[in-house]
């Protein structure tokens, strides 16, 4: 049988259109598809929670592919070492408490092992809004990547979710959202995005953890975006508070889910 273009163009559109159909409604959406995201996505979706993730690059792992200034090798901490076998991801003792990790090996079974637990992936969606009711996020405005890159005036579409995540790293961009369009304030100390402080890893990578919880009522920041939230510094190419915050929320969502 020779291939048909046009059942090639009808598969396409009728299996996105379902998937998207399917995921209108969620227990749990994720803004962002760097490492935190995944490793939350895939411990909801492992619990059987439907979890579903936005992404506005082509591409998933967000800030992991290129390692630390393109040379694509990560560090992670020993604390973090069983996520790392939970997705079998190999690493290498480099010294004391530092092991290191192929970064490419490591995005692609996140991702990989993510998906196949569950975890839908929409990518070159940017998500540029939220939906509120009175002191509470209920769900997201989404359009797609190329719309929002041209700047053409075309209004989004939208999904309701019981909890949303904001994974966007350093942009923390669903919190700047609700910090200026949502009535009530923020749960930081100042009720504002604290902002995220300068490079000391130690430190960060221990309150990337702590700052991992939910910041206004529906909506959870975690990964890069809960340091920069609560006024966390920044840790350069360690990603083992990366997993382990995806992990933290995903325990936290499940909990109250
Ligand atoms: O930045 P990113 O990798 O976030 P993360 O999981 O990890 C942070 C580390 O990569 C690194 C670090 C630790 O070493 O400091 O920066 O916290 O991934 C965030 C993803 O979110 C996407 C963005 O394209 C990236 O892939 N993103 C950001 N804003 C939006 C978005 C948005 N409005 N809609 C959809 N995706």
């Amino acid at each position: 049988m020779e291939l048909n273009e046009v059942i090639i163009t009808k598969a396409i559109i009728e299996k996105y259109n379902a998937k998207l159909m399917d995921n209108l409604d969620t227990d749990v959406a994720i803004v962002g598809g760097g490492p935190a995201g995944i490793v939350a996505g895939y411990y909801l979706a492992k619990a059987g929670k439907k979890v579903v993730l936005f992404e506005r690059k082509l591409s998933i792992g967000g800030g992991m592919w290129g390692g630390g200034m393109m040379f694509n090798e990560i560090v992670v901490q020993e604390a973090a070492l069983p996520i790392l076998d939970e997705f079998n991801i190999r690493y290498e003792k480099f010294e004391e408490d530092h092991y290191t990790s192929d970064s490419i090996e490591a995005i692609t079974a996140l991702t990989y092992k993510a998906v196949q637990a569950g975890l839908t992936i929409f990518n070159c969606v940017s998500v540029e809004d939220v939906m509120m009711r009175t002191e509470e996020i209920i769900g997201l405005v989404i359009n797609w990547s190329p719309v929002e890159m041209a700047g053409l005036h075309i209004d989004p579409l939208t999904m309701r979710s019981t909890f949303v995540v904001d994974a966007t790293g350093h942009a923390t961009e669903v919190v700047k959202v609700v910090m200026k369009k949502v009535p009530g304030e923020l749960m930081t100390p100042t009720g504002k995005i604290e902002g995220e402080k300068s490079m000391w890893s130690d430190k960060a990578e221990t309150l990337t953890l702590e700052n991992t919880r939910e910041v206004f009522p529906g909506l959870y920041v975690a990964g890069m975006s809960a340091n920069a939230t609560f006024g966390g510094p920044r840790m350069g190419p360690i990603f083992g508070g990366m997993l382990l915050s995806g992990e933290k929320v995903a325990k936290e969502l499940i909990d109250r889910l």
